[in-house]
């Protein structure tokens, strides 16, 4: 049994990697390992939060740490939210407030194309960092739709598919998705590392 800190205090995130990594790697949240602190996301790029976070944690206990940072670029406005994705309404930000305000920005706007990007950082027992990226393809839709996923999931449909991510289920959107992509990444160098013993 492998353990790994998975550093990030979003329960969604939690949920979705909890259910693609294998039963024999055990993720600990931060609150399980009872960090109670905010990470302040201070780099300007989705790579630079995510070792950002992974380091945060690994300097601290010293065990194998995961983070993530995602965000949703949009080509119209050339690439944000991008690295502000979880602030993008400013002071008080949530999911339904960001939404709005993408909306509103993509209003008048006929590309609507997009892409979620998560940078997944893995720095294993002895120090090393490792980096697995997954993207996924899209576009904005007009309108909400759905009850399921968490952010921006009922405004993001996914190149190829009728449905937005927050209409598929949890499964489905796991096996596609950009961070299910990252973290299959890491699924293989896991499994790599372990059979080079
Ligand atoms: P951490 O503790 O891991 O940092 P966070 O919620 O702050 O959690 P990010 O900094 O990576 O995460 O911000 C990601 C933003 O993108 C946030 O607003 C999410 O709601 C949104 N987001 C991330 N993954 C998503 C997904 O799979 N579907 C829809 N929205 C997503």
């Amino acid at each position: 049994m492998m353990e790994i800190i998975f550093a990030t205090s979003n329960a969604n995130k939690l949920r979705e990697v909890r259910s693609l990594l294998p039963d024999d790697i055990m993720v600990l949240s931060l609150k399980e390992i009872n960090f109670k602190d905010e990470i302040e996301e201070t780099k300007s790029t989705i790579e630079g939060n995510s070792l950002l976070k992974a380091k945060t944690i690994f300097d601290i206990y010293k065990k194998p740490v995961l983070a993530e940072d995602t965000g949703l670029e949009v080509f119209a406005l050339n690439g944000e939210p991008g690295v502000r994705t979880a602030r993008y309404s400013g002071d008080g930000a949530n999911a339904e407030k960001n939404m709005n305000l993408l909306l509103k920005n993509l209003k008048d706007e006929s590309d609507r194309s997009a892409q979620f990007k998560t940078v997944a950082t893995f720095i294993s027992a002895n120090g090393g960092i490792h980096t697995f990226e997954g993207i996924i393809r899209g576009v904005i839709t007009s309108d909400k739709m759905g009850e399921g996923g968490f952010g921006y999931d009922p405004i993001f449909k996914p190149a190829g598919f009728s449905k937005v991510f927050a209409d598929m289920a949890d499964q489905q959107k796991n096996i596609i998705s950009h961070r299910g992509i990252a973290i299959t990444k890491f699924i293989r160098f896991l499994k790599e590392e372990m059979t080079e013993g």
